[in-house]
């Protein structure tokens, strides 16, 4: 693709950006009845002037404006400053476009189609914006790549803030597009000034990286690449363009200037400073205990390379808390969050919560309010590499509770580990080689342990009806085995039972949580990821909740439409059961009953009575569905089914009733 090019040379077109927009406008008002200032006007001058409410009804207009066929525009000469947009978009191998359509960002859309061929990126239709943002949020985490998304002004923001707000908690990055017609003198009024603001970027302002309002067809080029960049530097996030409706429909004048795309060279990640690497590698090196541990601590399939390079340098214990696949399931030295009871010196590489990591909190205080205790030794050394520490938002409070570091480093764990294992190498002295050594065969030990352990846990209920969660993880397992599969959400709590026992080696074999625990991401996100495994030849399977579903059940037509195959097995427990327990917990504390209505939980939180019949949701929306499964008899010959339903390129969902967790 060429880069740095000058679009060709128009002719002025006869009618400019507020000419058009007001031409458009007041032909949608002529050709409606007249309104009722028009009749008001009209009768005061011919004789007397009848009363006038101060706060009108909307006129026709207003009305006409969303929910009539829009009126027929003047042909414009010249070429439209969204077809100069796409050509800068096109520079940035953005794929897709998952979105819901809006007249705010017409000019742009149908540039995007017409001129831009629906390729890099493809418009998905997406049924709602949070659905859109979910997806983005997914397909980065299978695809490495970021996506961009298209949102109507105000409202269409409004609806996708939360999936962003996720994204933002998860560092994924995507390029959230609002239209907004800014100009209050030449907007239509009605609908598109109700959908306008002065800066709706404000929205979403607290929980992005960076965000702009371009006022020019070379401000939108310099913003578009600028926004790409800072949202694929580590740590990635969520940024947002507010694009001006007359700035997309206006013809390219060029003001005397030539409009060039600036060319896109990545930003290189931030490294630990070489002081801090070596007295990190010094304590790591000299501890009798050292653990490592992981959330985020592995952007790409290398990450996972080098910690398990760290980890087996120092035979430490490594603690996945599971944000990313950082360390292999199936490793000797992988260990259970208590093992940081015991070390000397944890290192946490990309946490998003180090003091919940070093201290425990439990929400049951004498007075409610918790209790608060430290789950290290006194002395214990803590070492941080972490690029969120580069984040400077203060609204949100995604940066968790303080926690006193002794060595800080603000920076990209993955950047930084090649040196910090050259550090550790280097450190290790040949007395020290003996000791480590052992601390391998202690770990082995361990580790067939809890495997053990974990599997007999898991036969627990083997039989039961509803299924159990185990059983549910398990014969899902048993059918994808043998594929290139994905794990690409598990939404609701199944005990964490996959991460517990599916032999996880792949960096695609879990693509982590929401970040935000915004509870809705789990589908969304299970289809976007879905979406980047089906072009990298991928099987994606997810566990999917009733009550996450319901959030934006849409999302599954756009899987069907955009023929994404997901195999999506329902941990259906027919409520919150998050919420059951809070609100039991806290019925118990204050000696009383929960009020359980007709259902199994306390009031508000069931979902049944009726209970949903997710199958026949799913099939109304073109998917291959089946249920509801309530025999664990019957869960392996139907997975068979389903598994072969997606395997011919169809999304597939077995709604499977379960134990709560
Ligand atoms: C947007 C949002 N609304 C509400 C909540 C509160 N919440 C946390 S877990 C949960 C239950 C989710 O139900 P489901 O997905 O079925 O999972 P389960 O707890 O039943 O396993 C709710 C409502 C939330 N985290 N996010
Ligand atoms: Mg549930």
């Amino acid at each position: 693709m060429a880069r740095d090019r000058s679009t060709p040379k128009q002719a002025r077109p006869k009618v400019s950006r507020r000419g058009f927009l007001a031409a458009a406008a007041v032909t949608g008002a002529a050709t409606a009845v007249a309104s009722p200032q028009a009749t008001a006007t009209s009768a005061s001058s011919a004789s007397v002037r009848p009363r006038v409410p101060s706060a009108l009804p909307p006129t026709m207009r207003v009305a006409a404006a969303e929910t009539a066929a829009p009126n027929e525009l003047p042909r414009i000469g010249g070429v439209a400053g969204s077809d100069f947009m796409v050509d800068v978009i096109k520079t940035l191998d953005i794929k897709y476009m998952p979105s819901n359509p809006a007249s705010s960002f017409r000019g742009l859309h149908e540039s995007l189609i017409d001129y831009g061929g629906n390729k890099m990126p493809e418009f998905l239709t997406c049924t709602h914006e949070e659905s859109a943002a979910g997806m983005a949020h997914g397909y980065f985490k299978a695809a490495g790549k970021p996506l961009m998304t298209l949102c109507h002004g105000t409202v269409g923001l409004q609806h996708a803030t939360m999936a962003i707000y996720n994204a933002w908690c998860d560092r994924v990055p995507m390029i959230v597009v609002g239209g907004n017609d800014l100009d209050a003198a030449h907007r239509p009024p009605g609908v598109p000034t109700f959908h306008s603001a002065q800066d709706i970027n404000a929205i979403v302002r607290d929980y992005t990286k960076w965000d702009d309002t371009p006022v020019s067809l070379q401000h939108f080029a310099q913003s578009f690449v600028r926004a790409y960049k800072i949202a694929t530097t580590p740590p990635y996030g969520p940024v947002a363009i507010s694009l001006d409706a007359g700035l997309q429909q206006e013809p390219v004048t060029q003001n005397g200037e030539k409009l060039y795309i600036p060319r896109y060279v990545p930003t290189s990640p931030p490294q630990g400073d070489t002081g801090a690497v070596k007295e990190a590698a010094r304590l790591l090196a000299n501890a009798q205990n050292p653990v490592i541990v992981v959330d985020r601590a592995a952007r790409t399939e290398n990450g996972m390379r080098l910690v398990v390079q760290l980890a087996e340098a120092l035979q430490a214990a490594v603690v996945d808390q599971g944000g990313r696949m950082n360390f292999p399931t199936t490793h000797y030295l992988r260990r259970a969050p208590t093992a940081v009871n015991n070390a000397d010196v944890i290192i946490g590489m990309e946490l998003s919560d180090y003091w919940g990591t070093v201290n425990s909190y439990t929400d049951n205080g004498e007075h409610g309010i918790g209790v608060n205790t430290s789950k290290i030794k006194p002395g214990t050394k803590l070492i941080s590499i972490s690029s969120v520490d580069l984040n400077t938002k203060s609204n949100y409070q995604d940066l968790q509770r303080f926690q006193t570091i002794d060595v800080q480093m603000a920076a990209d764990a993955e950047a930084t580990l090649p040196a910090l294992i050259e550090a550790v190498k280097a450190a290790i002295s040949s007395d020290r080689k003996a000791a480590i050594e052992k601390r391998g065969e202690a770990a082995r030990k361990a580790s067939a342990e809890a495997k053990e352990r974990a599997r007999q846990a898991a036969a627990l209920a083997w039989d039961a009806s509803p299924v159990s969660t185990a059983r549910l993880v398990m014969e899902t397992f048993a059918q994808i085995k043998d594929l290139d599969w994905s794990l690409v959400a598990s939404s609701g709590n199944v005990s964490n039972w996959p991460r517990r026992l599916w032999p996880m080696e792949k960096h695609y074999h879990w693509l982590g949580a929401s970040g935000g625990y915004g509870v809705g991401y789990g589908a969304p996100a299970s289809v976007g990821a879905a979406l980047g495994n089906r072009d990298l030849g991928r099987f994606s399977v997810s566990i999917q909740s009733d009550g996450d579903l319901m959030y934006a059940p849409g999302v599954l037509w756009t899987a069907a439409r955009h023929n994404i195959p997901l195999l999506a097995v329902m941990h259906n427990n027919r409520g919150y059961h998050q919420e059951v327990m809070h609100v039991q917990r806290l019925s118990n504390f204050r000696n009383r009953v929960a009020s359980l209505g007709k259902d199994m939980g306390p009031i508000g939180t069931s979902i049944q009575n009726p209970d949903i019949e997710y199958h026949k949701l799913a099939e109304s929306m073109g998917w291959w569905a089946k249920g509801p499964i309530k025999d664990p008899a019957d869960l392996g010959p139907a997975l068979k089914l389903a598994v072969a339903a997606v395997k011919s390129g169809q999304p597939a969902l077995l709604n499977v009733w379960t134990q709560p967790r």
